[in-house]
């Protein structure tokens, strides 16, 4: 079927979704994120955004912070889930109710049910910022999906496979959309190309990533 055939599937009072490959879900204009861009700031100002270390020494252009039980750290020691900030050593900020129910209304959405996310890690992107081809493996129960909300400039999502030679399809997420995956999905390749900012239109781009981590 294709995507327009998909979409029609849906009411014209529902927002669009598409099934991009099995158990992977992109739902297009799901959310307002003006609420959510004010709560991003809130967990910034106690936990704030920093560019983390990677193996070999490098930083991230892509500078991160988290809210939630659980937090996703990179250092030069590797990756990990912590439930305090290393460069405060408190716990991360909670878990903004608004974003809790955000993230269990899209799961739902995209068939997956029962969504208990307990990590929200909180990517921000300017201009020329990306993030390499990488899978999401480090939560302990891969049988969770993972969901994932775009606000601000528009980006290129680069969706791979399950092997990293597999080829990739370019998927431009905008404002609002949100990204569901799991099941056979769930250990797919995916990056995030350098951000373009267009001309009049936002310069940032803020991901949320939820996650059961634990
Ligand atoms: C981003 N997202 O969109 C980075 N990972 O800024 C991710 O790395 C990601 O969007 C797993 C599931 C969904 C995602
Ligand atoms: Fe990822």
């Amino acid at each position: 079927m294709t995507e327009e055939a998909q979409q029609d599937l849906f009411g014209a009072d529902e927002p669009p979704r598409i099934e991009l490959a099995e158990g992977f879900f992109l739902l297009k204009a799901f959310v307002d994120t003006a609420p959510l861009l004010a709560q991003v700031q809130q967990v910034a100002a106690a936990a704030a955004f920093r560019h983390m270390q990677v193996g070999g020494g490098k930083q991230m252009s892509v500078a991160m912070t988290n809210c939630g039980p659980w937090g996703w750290t990179s250092s030069t020691a590797g990756y990990r889930y912590s439930a305090t900030d290393p460069q405060t050593g408190r716990p991360w900020p909670a878990m903004p109710a608004r974003f809790m129910d955000l993230a269990q209304k899209a799961a739902s959405a995209a068939g997956f049910p029962g969504f208990e996310p307990d990590a929200c890690l909180i990517n921000r992107y300017a201009k020329g910022a990306s993030l390499g081809l990488h899978q999401d493996r480090d939560e302990r129960d891969l049988g969770q999906p993972i969901v994932s909300v775009s606000i601000g400039a528009e980006a290129v999502f680069q969706l791979g496979g399950l092997k990293r030679s597999e080829p990739l399809r370019q998927l431009p997420l905008r404002d609002g959309d949100v990204l569901v995956w799991g099941g056979p999905s769930r250990l797919r390749f995916h990056g995030v190309k350098a951000l373009k900012p267009l001309p009049g239109g936002p310069d940032t781009r803020h991901n949320l990533t939820f996650r059961k981590a634990q």
